[in-house]
Order: C-alpha cells, then structure tokens, then sequence
C-alpha cells in the first residue's frame, strides 16, 4: 500500500481529532473555561489582549459603545506600535533574531534580522521619512515585494505616527494611482524589482506609471532589490525619488522618540473589495488591532518568544499585515519573510526552509497546500519537519482532504491545523479552533473564539438552529474590528451593518455586523464557512470584486457589455469566467481575448485575468434588467440550473450553456 492509501483508509473516515497531547502540554491557552469566563466577563475579558502590550498611558475604559457601531476600545490609552514590536523586546532580546528574511535566488541575499538591528533600521528609516516631510496623520503608500525594507518601513511609520496604506504589489498601476488619489498619499515606497522564479523582474516601472496617474506630487523613495546584482533594468532615480540605502546612510545612527499615539489613532488603512467597484479604506487603529494581532497570535497560533514562526502570505495582504509583522513582533519572536515561489528551483521550497530554520509555526493557504498535494508527498518526506508545533490555514475553505493531507504530511500528526476565518475588516482571527483546548473538524473552522459573538442566522436575521445554515454574524464588537470606511461612515454602515441592524438605534444591541459570508453550523457550535454571499471572488485566497473586474473587462475596446463570475477551481479555489457581449464592428474573438486580458491585467492585476472568456449575444436578465449571474455562475460551475422564471429572456441561458460546454 502506498501512503496515500494509508492516508486514504485511516484518515478518511475520521472526522474528529483531538489536539496533539504533545502540543497540548505545552500551549499558551489550555484551560477550556475561557470560554465562559470571557462570555460571563465581556467586554472587561478584553483587557487580556490590553495587558499584551507596554502602554504608554493607561487607558480609562476597556470598550465604549455609546455611539454604534463606531465603536472605540481602550479609550483614553496610548502607545506606539513601533515601540511595541520594536523597541520593548531590547533589554531582553537585542540579539535575538526578529525578522529572518529569505531571498531569492538564493545567493547571500538571505538576512537575519536581530532586534537590535531593526531597531537601528526603523529608526533611521522613520528619521529619513521626516526629513522627505512626513508628518504625523500623513498617509503613507506602499506598493513593495516582499523585501526586509517593507516591515521596516511599516515600523517606521507607525513609529512617527503615518498610517501605511500598502498595496499588494502584484496590483497594477492604475489600482496603485486609484488608492493613492483615494487616500490623498504623498508618499510612496517601492521597489526595483524583485526575483521571482529566478528571474529579476521590473516593479519600479509599474509605480512609477501609478504615480503618473496620481492627481498631486508624490515623493518616492526606492529600495535597491536588484541593482547590487547588477539586475537594476537600467532605472536611475529621478526627480522626487529617493535611494532608500542613501537614506538610511544619510540618518545613521539617529534614534526617533516613537510618537505617543492614542488607542484610536489610525495604524493603518487597507483597500479591500466589495460590492461595488470601489475598493473600501478598512480603517485599523493602533490600540485595539495590537491588542487583537497579539492576543490572538499568542493564543491561535501559539506564539512564544523563543519560536521561529513562518507565515507564507505577501505583507501586501492583511494576512501579511496581521500575522507576519504586527501580531508576532508584538510577541517578540522570530518571524519567517519568504521573497519567493513556493516551487522554486524545486516543490520542496518551503519544507527546505521550514527544515533549515527549525519552523515552530507554519501557516499558509488552502491553495497552497492543494498544490503541495498535487506535487506529492516526496517533496516534504525529503526534509526533516520535526521543528513544527502547528499549522494554520487562512483565505478560504479547506475540506477535508487537503486538511488531512496537510495534517499527515506536513504535521506529521503531531501538530494541531487551526483553520482561521476572518477579514481584512476584523483586523485578526475571529473563527478557529483554540488549538490546545477544542478538538479540529477537518473542514470546518471551529467555533467563534472565546468573547466573540457569532451567530448563523437566516435572511430575517433570526439565529438558525444547530444543524442549520444561513449567514454569518457578529453580534457584538471586538477590539481589532475596522473602525470606519475611511472617510466614508455611510458606505461602512450600508456594507457591513445596514443588512441585520435597527440603524436608527443607539442601542449596541441593535447593531449586527454582517461579513458577507453564507456558514453552517453544527450542534457543538462549529462553524463551517462557505464563502462570500457578495460579488467577491476568492482567487487563491485572493479577494477580488467581480464588479472591479468587469468594469476593466468592459474598458477594452470592442466590448458592449460583460458580467464576471467565480467559477469553481479545483486549485486556486476560484476562478475568474467573464462573460461578454461583443460590439458589432469589435475584432475577432481571438484578438477580443487578448484585449480583455490585457485590460485586466493592466487595471487589476494578473491575477484577476479571467480563466475563460466566453462571448455571447446575450446575458440573462432580470425583467429589471439586472443581470443575473447566480445562472452564470452555476453555469460555469456545471450545475443544475436554478429558477430561471424570473428572467426576461430565459431562451438564452441555454445558448450560453451550450456555447459553454461545447468548448
Ligand atoms: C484573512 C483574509 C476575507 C474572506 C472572508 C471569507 C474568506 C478567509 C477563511 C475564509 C473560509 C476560512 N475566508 N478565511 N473562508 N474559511 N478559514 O483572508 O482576509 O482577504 O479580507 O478575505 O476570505 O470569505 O470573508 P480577506
């Protein structure tokens, strides 16, 4: 028998599994009442996330709720974020390693970080940022690969009080420009470039565009990725560009007294899609999102100082933001920065470097462990795992077969899986198991965590019974939740409250925040997450607005009129179908496809370029003339077709399903 029959025929029909007591002897959270202690306790429960942090001034109130749902945390509290991840760790672990940062390819380009030599770099960095002019409340943008430059460079700001707004680096100029203009930011770090697959690719040129778009000056400073190996595209800096090794020669030495900031200042803004085309400010502030990324990286993830944690996301995402910079140096330990493909030079990449540095934590994607699945066992049966404690998935559904796999293979049956759900907008963990107190139900993420009030509950907002299925709720707030669309307080109430709130009410009880995902839940109050109810599409645990897309798809020249989907994938989770109508005198298919990628990848980013592109003369539509994409979606999912009584022209349906699978 092989060991996939092994996996096959002992995991298969076990669907329960108790944490490790290996794991358990050691775990941060292991006592079982918390659960009640928090609920009987809430919100003054909260004050163990506070207590994680080194205050500057206490604060007066654990949560005021006196105007939902803008609600505030550890009111009249201040800190420094940058002193909190940085510069507290220095009497203890000054010479402890704080970021290891792993290249590509790998020459000598890898860094081992130390505390102390952070603190130098983020000093002189937040020293150099004055200098270009920025001030406290300034909005700082960053569009960065994956480069030690870019924790510094959040430390730095939060160190004088900018808040960062970074955008994920694979996004395209006009995404850059469009958040840049939407935030009012002067200011922007970037890239050369960077490696990726061995190659050295350009990125300067991509801002740089983005910053033609932009509709005031921008001063830019550039990390030098690629120009020490001689790779550099042949960029010299221009006008209002900034080397960012001049920089920091520049400030040597100097030290920055770390801007005393209140709970509620804003640490940072994040746009994430939506609905609509826009893409949303989710507004974090700096007490109760440090609060949150702490607590939660110590009691999900296990966290200890003296752990070497590897977190595979891009800090381009809040993933990046929440648990590879904010929540595990808050803790003071080692965190693992990887530049680049999890397949290069060869499928065991991450086993190597999980091998070499004695990884404690490992936590990545579905999509990720569905490729490790696909590229087979022998990759991580080459290396020794033994270092790992846990592993954590994040961004989308796991079932149960890469779950297990995962368990086997990577965990080698020894490490707990917490399956985290949350947002960009709950700043951290809100669903998951507590890895050394609840057992793990592969495929569904666990019960809400301790002080965390979710509900399932049906369109009219009642809680639906265990063994039912509905929508996901939060009843009631929690410190690391956003606090505001960023200069917008309607959309923020209309996208996540208007749905399950009284809106008139002052009442918290009466405000219900509503993720837009649709969840089952079982009888031990498991929750099973099945994914958005919106128009967000998740490509490999990617979040993208379908609306975003088709209004890049409709921009090419030729199209009429196009409506995007998700479609079912079985390895990036979702895909991206657009259907599109075509003008009568557009050019031929074959040139139209070219043109909609290209535009999508321009306005976007490559990876909302759609899987499959399917021209047609029609799209199904409501007798209101909305289209109605649940058929479109079903159709690219192969299934049954739903009612199509409502539609106005129910006749094409078909033609577009034929035209479908006749491909
Ligand atoms: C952290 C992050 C949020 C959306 C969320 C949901 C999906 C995230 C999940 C999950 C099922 C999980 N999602 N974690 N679905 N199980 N463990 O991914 O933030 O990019 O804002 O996406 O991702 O649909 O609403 P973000």
């Amino acid at each position: 028998m092989t060991d996939d029959d092994n996996l096959e025929t002992r995991l298969a029909e076990q669907d329960v599994f108790e944490p490790p007591e290996s794991f358990v002897s050691q775990a941060n959270v292991t006592d079982a009442g918390i659960y009640e202690e928090f609920e009987e306790n809430w919100p003054e429960c909260w004050e163990a996330a506070a207590d994680l942090l080194d205050w500057y001034e206490g604060y007066d109130e654990v949560l005021d709720d006196s105007n939902p749902p803008f609600y505030e945390w550890f009111t009249g509290g201040s800190l420094n974020a940058s002193h909190e991840c940085v510069d507290r760790h220095l009497p203890e672990r000054a010479d402890e390693v704080a970021i290891e940062w792993v290249g590509e390819p790998e020459d000598e380009a890898d860094r081992s970080i130390t505390y102390g030599e952070l603190h130098r770099e983020v000093n002189e960095f937040a020293a150099a940022l004055r200098e270009l002019g920025v001030g406290e409340d300034d909005v700082v943008t960053m569009h960065m690969p994956m480069v030690p430059a870019h924790p510094i460079a959040l430390l730095a700001c939060a160190r004088i009080g900018a808040p960062h707004s970074v955008v994920f680096a694979g996004f395209s100029a006009s995404a850059l420009a469009e958040r840049m203009n939407a935030a009012d930011s002067e200011y922007l770090i970037t890239a050369d470039g960077y490696y990726r697959r061995g190659d050295a690719l350009d990125h300067l040129s991509k801002s740089r565009e983005g910053v033609a778009d932009v509709e005031h000056d921008v001063e830019t400073v550039v990390v030098d990725r690629l120009g020490p190996n001689g790779d550099d595209h042949g960029h010299e800096l221009r006008e209002n560009e900034h080397d960012y090794d001049d920089l920091l020669a520049a400030n040597e030495g100097t030290t920055v007294e770390p801007v005393e900031r209140d709970a509620e200042d804003m640490l940072f803004l994040m746009y994430t899609s939506g609905t609509t085309g826009k893409p949303k400010g989710v507004k974090h502030t700096t007490g109760g999102y440090l609060a949150w990324t702490a607590w939660t990286s110590q009691a999900v993830l296990d966290v200890k100082p003296e752990d070497t944690y590897f977190c595979s996301a891009d800090i381009g995402w809040i993933t990046g933001h929440s648990y590879i910079v904010y929540g595990p140096l808050a803790l003071g330990t080692t965190t693992t920065m990887y530049e680049g493909a999890p397949d290069y030079p060869e499928e065991d990449r991450f086993w190597e470097i999980i091998d070499d540095l004695d990884v404690t934590q490992f936590y990545t994607a579905p999509t990720a462990i569905r490729s490790f699945m696909k590229w087979g066992a022998e990759y991580p049966a080459r290396h020794d795992l033994s270092s790992l404690r846990l592993l954590g998935t994040v961004g989308e559904p796991i079932n149960p077969k890469p779950w297990k796999w995962y368990y086997k293979h990577i965990g080698g049956e020894e490490c707990p899986i917490v399956d985290t759900w949350w947002q960009t907008e709950t700043g951290g963990h809100m669903i998951t198991t507590l890895p050394g107190v609840k057992d793990m139900k592969p495929g569904s993420a666990g019960p809400a965590l301790p002080g965390v009030d979710a509900q399932i509950v049906d369109g009219d907002g009642e809680e639906v019974p265990a063994g039912g299925a509905g929508y996901l709720t939060v009843q009631k707030p929690w410190p690391g939740m956003l606090r505001t669309l960023y200069k917008n307080d309607e959309r923020f109430i209309e996208e996540y409250w208007a749905e399950y709130s009284d809106t008139d009410s002052d009442d918290p009880a009466d405000w219900v925040y509503f993720p837009e995902d649709g969840a089952k839940i079982d009888d031990e109050g498991y929750i099973t997450v099945v994914g958005r109810v919106d128009d967000v599409v998740n490509v490999s645990g990617h979040r993208l607005g379908t609306m975003e897309i088709e209004s890049a798809v409709v921009s090419a020249e030729g199209v009429a009129e196009a409506a995007v989907v998700g479609a079912d994938d079985d390895l990036k989770g979702e895909v991206v179908h657009a259907y599109v109508i075509l003008e009568g005198d557009a050019a031929d298919e074959d040139t139209m496809r070219e043109r909609i990628e290209a535009a999508v990848e321009e306005q976007i980013g490559p990876i909302a370029r759609p899987a499959k592109v399917v021209f047609t003369p029609e799209l199904p539509k409501t007798r209101s003339g909305k289209i109605m994409r649940r058929l479109l979606e079903e159709i690219s999912d192969g299934e049954e077709l739903g009612n199509t009584s409502t539609l106005r022209n129910p006749e094409v349906v078909r033609d577009i399903e034929a035209e479908v699978r006749g491909e």
